[in-house]
């Protein structure tokens, strides 16, 4: 399989840290943002809704959208509980991921980043995201105040999903990450799990 990534974006990490963790190797296939080359994976048709992750099956088939290539490759292990409901609420943390939590935490740090963005990262608009994306942040400090996990009892694709943006929410969006001492730890818990790598590596 191969795997069309962005170096530099959680949505494509957050795929790169399911592989490591399941200590599973496809061929990665860099295409950074502003590039020559994900234009290129553009007009080869390898980005079906234009945007990077996308995950090329053996035989071809793609598949786009990072939280359905986690569920793909999750399948059958253990980041995906056997009880429906616990399936369910960890597909319920993935939605709002999409739906809230990246359209603030990782829209702030795109901004903030990405020197061809810096023109829309007005300080009206940069107040607003750091408004929506604490509180974002303090729905997930909730959560990890009392257990361990974000959807069950142990570590799931829901986590790792989550981790993609949340683990540089403090460096990269300039959110006061002081505020979220459950966060903190359940950061420092995914960072231990067996095979876990890192943004960069
Ligand atoms: N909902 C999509 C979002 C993917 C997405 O926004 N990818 C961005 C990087 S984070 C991208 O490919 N941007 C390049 C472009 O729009 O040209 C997912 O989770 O995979």
């Amino acid at each position: 399989m191969k795997l069309y990534s962005m170096p530099s974006s959680g949505n494509s990490y957050k795929v790169r840290l399911l592989l490591a963790l399941l200590g599973r190797a496809v061929e990665i296939v860099d295409v950074e943002d502003n590039s020559a080359e994900i234009q290129r994976a553009k007009s080869d048709g390898m980005l079906p809704f234009g945007k990077a992750p996308v995950l090329m099956l053996d035989d071809g088939r793609l598949l786009p959208e990072s939280n359905a290539i986690l569920g793909f490759l999750g399948e059958g292990t253990a980041f995906v509980p056997a009880d429906p409901f616990a399936r369910a609420t960890m597909n319920g943390w993935m939605f709002w991921e999409q739906n809230q939590h990246e359209g603030t935490v990782a829209v702030r740090a795109a901004l903030l980043n990405y020197a061809h963005r810096r023109h829309l990262a007005t300080p009206e608009r940069l107040a607003d995201l750091l408004e929506r994306g604490h509180a974002n942040l303090q729905i997930m400090e909730t959560r990890l105040q009392a257990h361990d996990w974000l959807a069950a009892d142990a570590v799931s694709l829901a986590d790792i999903c989550l981790y993609g943006y949340t683990h540089s929410a403090g460096s990269r969006g300039g959110f006061d990450m002081a505020r979220f001492p459950g966060i903190n730890r359940w950061i420092e818990r995914i960072a231990s799990l067996p095979g876990y790598k890192g943004l960069s590596e």
